[in-house]
């Protein structure tokens, strides 16, 4: 749905089937016409994280300026998985594309299908650190933290063992 409001929003790339680059790159290219004034992260392979073995990541994030509300985004971001050819055999599935709504300016969103800011993107380095690199100072409306803040917190709790998010299947 158009909307006369721009608001800043983050998006989490990540791809671990296939032509990972080329599925970022076709992402990215298809934001573009989504949404104004893109930045664009780097590429950084990452082991993965709160899953059952599987290949290593490609990840990324990108901010822009959204017209969109968040459950018009939330779709155009589906199609875009959709048109990667993602499957969904079950929860924590190895996957072609995989584009999460991470911020949505400062709005907090809890509906069926639709948790922002997401749910676990605090304790994600393979989100964190790349959405650091184009927007340290996005804040997160739930902690009031920045992402830099966010980022240096999960840099200190790291050098203690045990403390790693074990949950494993989530389906996103
Ligand atoms: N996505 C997940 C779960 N685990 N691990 C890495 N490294 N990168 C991801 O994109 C990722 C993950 C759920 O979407
Ligand atoms: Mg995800
Ligand atoms: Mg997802």
């Amino acid at each position: 749905m158009a909307n006369a409001v721009v608001t800043r929003v983050a998006i989490a790339l990540g791809s671990n089937v296939g032509n990972r680059e080329a599925h970022l790159r076709y992402a990215i290219d298809r934001l573009g016409s989504c949404l104004a004034d893109l930045r664009v992260s780097p590429f950084i392979e990452t082991k993965p994280q709160d899953v059952l073995p599987q290949p290593l990541f490609l990840n990324a994030a990108v901010v822009g300026n959204s017209h969109l509300l968040p459950r018009a985004l939330l779709d155009a971001l589906l199609a875009i998985e959709g048109e990667r050819g993602r499957e969904r055999p079950h929860a924590g599935a190895p996957r072609t594309l995989d584009l999460d709504l991470v911020l949505f300016g400062d709005q907090i969103v809890e509906q069926p299908g639709m948790t922002i800011p997401h749910p676990r993107f605090r304790q994600r380095r393979f989100v964190l650190e790349p959405l650091a690199a184009i927007a340290p100072e996005m804040i997160d409306p739930v902690t009031g933290l920045t992402v830099r803040e966010l980022l240096a917190g999960l840099r200190t709790r790291d050098q203690g063992p045990g403390t790693r998010d074990q949950g494993l299947g989530t389906k996103d």
